[in-house]
């Protein structure tokens, strides 16, 4: 009795069920705007040595030596002097350069690297065997430049190959050199070296966000504090001397590739401090996140000097997309300062703290709208 006039308000829910509220859902979903960013499951590698991201290499390459060809004469029982059989030498190994998505840097290259030698040329005009090719595998998107700066490769995708040095092809034996007249050469040609080259490989694109600021300002904490990376953080300046790289994972499986760059001085364009070379690092992010420390006084004028810097190393780098964030929120003296640039820059400020971990969560999905809007450029 009681399901019997239950029914019929069952029925009636069914059939009433809000249209709207259908669509409420569905927009709902669409206006879902960026995937969160994970925290990491696990924990820190306990690795001591620090595995550091080689964005640029200069490698010497040799290719390898032909095989030398043999002298040698063929005596058999009937005919002592049954003519020249001396072989040919097999031809020297190229060196090659492979990109592949199996490796991120150039942590593996070495700085020479030599092409195998082919061998040499036998009698009974047995052929040396030809070396195999080296080939080094290098990440996508790696460009290759001569001595001389200019660009003369670019593997920008999966399996092309540059060879980088040529081997040497095999010398001759004496069989070759016989003809009517001259019917029992005593001459061979040696394996002659391979091409001898130096290049510089580079990374086009290192990391989709690269920290910018100077030094001290937390740059290292604030990896330390996003990613599973450990760079080391110290109170004095230039504690990070090579690039660090940390994946930022989101719950849509997306990673972002954030890169924790050496600090910058005044002059650094002009190779003060340690070198143009940092800068030449964060040419390859996508995205800049300028990191100021707003425990300091005169927050704006850190933040042009160090606009100042990146457009005097190159007008492209300046107009980067930047991302400007206020560390070291957590002082009490940050809160004026703060005040202070967010009145005369027309930029969102970021207020965090990345040794205390306040307001990670928004700067993390900002990283991530820059990202959305700029990966494909
Ligand atoms: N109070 C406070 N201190 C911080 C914060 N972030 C970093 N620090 C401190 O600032 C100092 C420098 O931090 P680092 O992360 O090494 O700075 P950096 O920018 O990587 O410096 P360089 O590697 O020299 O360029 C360390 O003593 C940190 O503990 C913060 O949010 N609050
Ligand atoms: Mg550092």
């Amino acid at each position: 009795m009681f399901l019997v006039r239950l029914l019929p308000v069952l029925r009636k829910t069914s059939v009433n069920f809000p249209v709207e509220s259908y669509t409420k859902l569905i927009v709902k979903r669409k206006t879902h705007t960026l995937p969160k960013a994970l925290r990491s499951t696990k924990s820190k590698s306990t690795r001591k040595e620090p595995i550091y991201f080689v964005d640029s290499k200069q490698v010497h390459v040799i290719g390898g030596k032909g095989g030398d060809g043999c002298i040698s004469f063929l005596q058999l029982w009937c005919n002592e002097r049954a003519g020249p059989d001396g072989g040919d030498g097999g031809n020297g190994g190229h060196v090659i350069f492979q990109a592949t998505g199996d490796v991120s840097n150039f942590n593996h290259i070495l700085s020479l690297i030599r092409g195998m030698t082919g061998e040499n040329g036998r009698s009974d005009n047995c052929h040396g065997k030809n070396a195999q090719h080296t080939i080094v595998k290098v990440p996508v998107g790696t460009i290759v430049r001569n001595k001389e700066g200019k660009v003369v490769g670019d593997l920008n995708d999966a399996n092309i190959m540059f060879v980088a040095a040529r081997g040497g092809v095999g010398g001759k034996g004496n069989k070759f050199f016989a003809t009517a007249v001259q019917k029992s050469p005593k001459i061979c040609e040696y394996g002659p070296e391979g091409e001898d080259a130096t290049y510089m490989l580079e990374l086009r694109t290192m990391a989709d966000i690269g920290f910018i600021g100077f030094p001290n300002a937390g740059k290292s904490t604030l990896l330390n504090a996003i990613t599973r990376a450990k760079p080391k953080v110290a109170p004095y300046a230039f504690t990070t001397l090579r690039p660090y790289i940390g994946m930022v994972q989101y719950d849509d499986f997306t990673q972002l590739a954030v890169a924790d760059l050496p600090g910058l001085i005044p002059d650094s364009h002009l190779n003060k401090g340690l070198g143009i070379q940092f800068l030449k690092h964060a040419e390859r992010c996508k995205v800049l996140l300028i990191v100021l420390d707003v425990s300091l006084n005169e927050p704006l004028k850190h933040y042009e000097q160090l606009l100042h810097e990146l457009s005097q190393f190159s007008a492209n780098l300046a107009e980067r997309p930047k991302i400007v964030v206020a560390n070291k929120m957590d002082l009490p003296e940050a809160k004026d300062n703060l005040q202070e640039l967010q009145s005369k820059l027309n930029l969102k400020v970021i207020p965090i703290s990345a040794k205390s971990g306040t307001n990670l969560s928004e700067l993390l999905s900002v990283m991530r709208e820059y990202y959305e809007i700029h990966k494909n450029e």
